[in-house]
């Protein structure tokens, strides 16, 4: 059985718990981070020295961290066909989407954007440097909008893991109190995933415990 560490309200449990779901992985969770403690004991540091969450562990196996590695472990050790191709090019094709994903969307998103604007007391919220990463965002969300209004998923006509390293943080990005560019087909491909369970019930996840107050 696996065992995943980490609270349902961090973007980075949360891509792990959807990709789980969609791969029909069954594990114990353990709540972990921020008032739940745990990443700031011993025992979790010396598996983990960042003290972060998701943490897993695969039966016996040594613990892995950092979402995305973890992301394809599983697709490597659970992933179907669709979702995570057996053959090296076109899984490399999926890899690729993935890759751009973390490196330009959800790290342009979250630290920039997220914590700028959701866990940053009104009164000390900095509005031009946040035009500022909407803007660099941007870049990455026309890229993203034009690859949708030729396919129906990021890496082709098939939803694979591309898809969950990208859209586990639209959620955020769509509900959050800031400026949006008009992208017509981002926000379809965003409508098709809210109404997959999985991530309904991982994604769609309330973010108000997380907001800071002045
Ligand atoms: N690069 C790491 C980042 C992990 C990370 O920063 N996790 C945050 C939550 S999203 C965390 O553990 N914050 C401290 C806490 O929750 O106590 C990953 O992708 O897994």
């Amino acid at each position: 059985m696996i065992k995943i560490w980490g609270r349902k309200t961090s973007s980075n449990v949360q891509v792990v718990l959807w990709a789980a779901a969609e791969l029909g992985i069954g594990y114990d969770r353990i709540d972990a981070g921020l008032s739940y403690g745990v990443v700031d004991t011993p025992a979790y540091l010396v598996e983990n020295p960042n003290g972060t969450v998701p943490m897993i562990q695969d039966g016996d196996d040594t613990p892995l961290w950092e979402s995305s590695a973890i992301l394809r472990y599983l697709a490597n050790a659970y992933g179907n066909e669709l979702m995570w191709p057996a053959d090296p090019a076109a899984r490399a094709q999926v890899d690729k989407w993935m890759e751009w994903a973390k490196v330009n969307v959800v790290l342009n998103f979250t630290t920039p954007i997220f914590l700028r604007v959701v866990r940053t007391p009104p009164s000390k919220q900095d509005p031009v440097a946040i035009k500022a990463a909407l803007q660099n965002l941007n870049k990455y969300l026309d890229i993203a909008e034009a690859r949708l209004g030729e396919f129906s998923y990021l890496a082709g006509r098939d939803f694979t893991m591309a898809d969950i390293q990208f859209g586990h943080i639209l959620y955020r990005y769509y509900t959050m109190e800031i400026e949006r560019a008009d992208h017509p087909n981002l926000q379809r491909y965003y409508k098709g995933l809210c109404k997959r369970p999985a991530y309904r019930e991982y994604s769609m996840v309330s973010y108000e415990e997380l907001r800071a107050k002045d």
